[in-house]
């Protein structure tokens, strides 16, 4: 039996897989590759063509130790692409940014839905921006600032310190008018987490469904698959792989990853194995 999922003010079909289009010089993974228009525009076409239901545009890295990046630039960085791609995609388009200036340009632009890694905290504009547009929001688990979250992040129990957070954030959001089907959560996988944080985050990801929102994963390449692995960015594909079959077997619903062909594939097999093969 196919299992509903939350419903949402953008109809999307989930479980689904959003694919990552940086246009940044310092990704940790894809640094400056699609930081030219026309680049970020291919790509996202390609990532839609390998199965990507939704595209995630980001224009500030927020990988460890990273530094913000002022409003102008990101904005410079950011519109030309989310316009280009919401025009030409047929799938909608997330903006990955924690400044209402940013996500109130790009959804004037075309964008369809935003992602704010810091929860709405960062900027106080952002839930009114929100709230106004009536579009899905992500909100997402971080432990301290990128430049820092590193730095020895400790939890006496980190599942239930996130999933505290994240109810907290939603009851932040409807406070201020932002309707419960607009929400989606993420745990935050790698911000201001241990290798051992992540894993038992992912072992009991399961526990994130009782929030009865759609569950964002975002685990696209990170560091803690490195740390398994002992590989660079570029070669932990397959370990992301994993994460996506053990997400959606735990209830997950959207999977943020740069790599769209080989985790749409391994969401297709798990899907058919959880639900039975579609018909036809
Ligand atoms: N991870 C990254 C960025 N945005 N958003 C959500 N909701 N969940 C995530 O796990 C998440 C996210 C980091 O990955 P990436 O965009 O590839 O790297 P960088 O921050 O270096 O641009």
């Amino acid at each position: 039996m196919p299992t509903p999922a939350p419903a949402l003010t953008l109809d999307l079909p989930l479980p689904c897989i959003m694919g990552v289009v940086n246009v940044t010089p310092d990704s940790f993974s894809d640094g400056g590759r699609y930081l030219e228009p026309a680049a970020a525009l291919a790509h996202g076409l390609r990532l839609v063509r390998e199965g990507a239901a939704l595209l995630d545009v980001g224009g500030e890295s927020t990988r460890p130790g990273s530094d913000p990046v002022p409003e102008d630039e990101e904005l410079r960085r950011v519109l030309p692409v989310v316009e280009a791609l919401a025009d030409q995609v047929g799938v909608p388009v997330s903006v990955d940014t924690m400044k209402a200036a940013v996500a109130r340009r790009a959804l004037a632009a075309g964008a369809a839905m935003v992602n704010d890694v810091s929860a709405l905290r960062h900027d106080p504009a952002m839930v009114e921006i929100v709230a106004e547009a009536g579009c899905p929001v992500c909100l997402m688990h971080m432990k301290g600032e990128p430049k820092t979250m590193q730095d020895d992040p400790r939890y006496d129990d980190v599942v239930d310190e996130v999933l505290g957070f994240l109810e907290e954030r939603m009851a932040f959001a409807l406070a201020h008018g932002v309707r419960e089907e607009q929400i989606l959560v993420d745990p935050g996988i790698g911000f201001g987490k241990t290798l051992e944080h992540n894993l038992t985050l992912l072992r009991d990801l399961h526990r994130f469904a009782a929030l009865g929102r759609p569950v964002v994963l975002g685990t696209s390449r990170k560091r803690f698959l490195g740390a398994i692995l002992g590989v660079e960015p570029a070669e932990r594909v397959i370990g992301t792989v994993a994460t996506t079959v053990i997400g959606l077997l735990a209830g997950a619903h959207v999977f943020r990853v740069h790599d769209v062909k080989p985790n749409f594939e391994a969401l297709r097999v798990a899907l058919a194995v959880r639900e039975g093969a579609p018909p036809g």
